[in-house]
């Protein structure tokens, strides 16, 4: 049986006009708040696939909401695409046959790669063509993941579902013996807008500034699952597969969560919390112990509120349920250290640069969505980069509204965040690839970037922003 309740704002949680309110949080039904379905569809769990692969962009049907059927984009199957699996030193080999009735391709986030396969927006396989991907995989053990990047289309492919996680081991993971097979569990979190239970992507002027909220929160390609575990401990891996919508995660009631990796792979130590925030694209890897809850109990990832300026934040609600089942006699006992992270000593960088985020500007007065007041645009190229330099990359947020920023080509470490929430939280401990800046933040990053030149792209992920312009080219040399 379904059910359907609306969780309300709460007045006055958000300091804009009213009209600006309703254009961003109602959608084209008119529905207010997060739609709760009542967790009573299983939790799918995408097939799995090595590192050498067929991936087939095409058009499907499937249904995201009981009852109804839509149209929806996949690398296979109905939605969304396998979770890839490879083994650091092995090649990645994926033949992509678009079979997509427009341009699309593929970018590997997290993923260090030869300028040529990274999927930049000006390496587009056309409708009907096919493109080989292909590359070797040298990097740590890690959660990452793949999805489109055609410049202007890249957030509607992904909420029509393309998307897909990427998962990397190596020796050094294997021998922590985390919880593996049942008990590691992809977790890929996307908020979805339906209208009669048909996927629309269609954001207003306002959208595209604030970002566009689907009102239907999916896991893995479905409304508001249920998984039935065991009482032991789980490794899920989490990522933030939603174009603007970040998530503040918590595990309710009173059990919390240890952190164990983030974009670039294992933190030094786990991190214990009782909530995190993940804004899209970036990615988490926690250990859950279920093991003291009552057989029969429910336990619910939850998004609580939290102060997002002026569109994200105002409301919690529910994700996705855990049934709690009979105790497996399980000894795992979480390590006390995972892996060791080298700071990159802050003399080392050759170069500072900084990027103002632009505070939007009037509607019709040109780019929103600027770095520096240029937004994006093909074949120039925005910053060079000396091959192998240590550079610090500062962003200064001084809009209204969150960035995810992502750089493609390499991991780092953030140095410093100051205004805002004033410091670095638990999950950015370790390497990163893509950092949320809250408004009136500045964040500091340092990395080295590739030895072999090549271009890339840096971005803001929420991905209407970037469709609308907040992405800049530089070129290694
Ligand atoms: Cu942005």
């Amino acid at each position: 049986m379904k059910r359907r309740h609306f969780v309300k704002l709460s007045a006055g949680s958000v300091a804009l006009p009213m009209v600006l309110q309703n254009c961003m949080f109602h959608d084209r039904d008119g529905n207010a708040g997060i739609l709760d379905t009542g967790f009573d569809r299983p939790l799918p769990l995408p097939e799995e696939a090595g590192a050498s692969l067929d991936l087939n962009p095409a058009s499907q049907r499937t249904s995201i909401l009981e009852g109804k059927t839509t149209s929806t984009f996949a690398y296979r199957s109905n939605i969304l695409g396998p979770t890839i699996r490879a083994f650091r030193g092995e090649m990645l080999i994926a033949s992509v046959q678009n079979a997509l009735s427009e341009p699309t391709n593929v970018h590997w986030h997290g993923l260090k790669v030869p300028a040529n396969m990274d999927g930049n927006p000006v390496d587009i396989v056309k409708a009907g063509e096919s493109f080989q991907y292909s590359f070797p995989i040298d990097q740590r053990a890690g959660t990452h993941w793949y999805h489109p990047h055609p410049h202007g289309a890249t957030a509607r492919q992904v909420h029509t579902g393309l998307a897909g996680m990427l998962i990397i081991n190596d020796d050094e993971e294997l021998a922590l013996g985390l919880p593996a097979g049942y008990f590691e569990v992809p977790l890929i979190i996307q908020d979805k807008r339906l209208k009669a239970g048909k996927l629309v992507y269609d954001p207003s002027m306002m959208e595209t500034m604030a970002g566009y909220f689907g009102q239907t929160i999916t896991v893995n390609g479905v409304v508001s699952p249920f998984h039935e575990v065991q009482g032991r401990w789980y490794r899920f891996r989490i990522l933030n597969g939603s174009t603007a919508r970040v998530y503040n995660l918590a595990l309710s009631p009173n059990l919390g969560m240890k952190i164990i990796g983030s974009d670039g792979g294992l933190l030094g130590a786990p991190e214990d919390v009782n909530e995190v925030l993940l804004g899209p694209g970036e990615r988490l890897d926690v250990l859950v112990d279920f093991s003291a809850e009552p057989v029969g109990s429910e336990v619910y990832l939850e998004s609580k509120k939290f102060n997002g300026g002026s569109s994200q934040g105002a409301e919690s609600f529910k994700i996705m349920k855990f049934i709690i089942g009979a105790s497996s006699g399980d000894t795992f006992q979480p390590p006390g250290s995972l892996s060791v992270i080298d700071k990159i000593p802050e003399n080392q960088a050759t170069k500072v640069r900084n990027f103002e985020i632009n505070r939007m500007g009037m509607m019709g007065s040109g780019a929103m969505h600027t770095f520096n007041g240029k937004s994006y645009k093909r074949g120039r190229v925005d910053e060079t980069v000396k091959a192998g330099a240590t550079e610090i990359w500062e962003f200064d947020n001084a809009g209204d509204e969150i960035h995810p920023i992502h750089i493609h080509a390499v991991q780092f470490q953030i140095l410093s965040r100051t205004g805002g929430r004033n410091g670095i939280i638990p999950s950015e401990k370790g390497w990163k690839d893509t950092v949320l800046i809250f408004p009136k933040e500045k964040v500091r990053l340092i990395m080295t970037f590739p030895d072999t030149p090549g271009g890339f792209v840096f971005h803001c992920h929420n991905l209407e922003h970037e469709d609308d312009g907040m992405m800049l080219n530089f070129e290694i040399v």
